[in-house]
């Protein structure tokens, strides 16, 4: 029995961050990977045997709502989350008041002089509640949880994106809306 869940990690790498290992091209708009291209590169390049069904099953059963099909499921995106450069489309939202960032402590005094950056990634990513914040920010290392004023920013003109799975995404984060 294979692990579904690392076959769904290396189905994140692949259409958030690497194509290429795999063979396969996303489309710039929409971010949108060919379902069937997908299935035959993972078979192809990697151990994993993958077909529609157990697609289908890692797409529904995602805790995090990670990827989404097109509506005749032939072709399939990550919601976000993207280092390669694409143009999600996302329509600019009013963001709740506060919203969390997780992060590990030893990141902290870096952030607390230049703000938060997008680093790898195309956005610097929020979270609505702290409890998804500190799942966020372990995965680092030892917790911090920053309150963003995002209520705040907006009002001073920064823009704020909501993904298709909730998660709460801007260009930058200046020292001065963290707590
Ligand atoms: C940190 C997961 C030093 C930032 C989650 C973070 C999320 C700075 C790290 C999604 C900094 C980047 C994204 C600065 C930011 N100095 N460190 N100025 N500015 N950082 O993984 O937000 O499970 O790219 O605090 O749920 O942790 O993969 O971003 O610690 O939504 O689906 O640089 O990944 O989704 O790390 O996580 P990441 P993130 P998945």
């Amino acid at each position: 029995m294979q692990d579904l869940s690392k076959l769904s990690k290396l189905i994140s790498r692949i259409l958030r961050h690497a194509p290429e290992s795999i063979g396969i091209e996303i489309e710039y708009y929409g971010a949108w990977a060919d379902t069937k291209q997908l299935i035959n590169g993972i078979n192809s390049h990697s151990k994993y045997n993958i077909d529609m069904a157990i697609l289908e099953k890692i797409v529904a059963d995602d805790e995090k709502g990670r990827y989404s099909f097109n509506a005749d499921k032939s072709k399939i995106r990550a919601n976000q989350g993207h280092s390669v450069d694409v143009d999600m489309g996302f329509a600019e939202k009013i963001p709740p008041e506060i919203l969390y960032h997780g992060t590990a402590e030893r990141f902290v005094e870096s952030i607390l002089s230049e703000g938060l950056k997008k680093m790898q990634r195309q956005y610097v990513h929020l979270s609505k509640d702290e409890e998804t914040a500190s799942k966020v920010g372990v995965r680092h290392g030892k917790l911090h949880i920053f309150r963003v004023l995002s209520g705040e920013m907006y009002r001073q003109g920064y823009k704020f994106y909501c993904s298709e799975n909730g998660v709460w995404l801007t260009d930058n984060v200046p020292p001065n809306f963290l707590e």
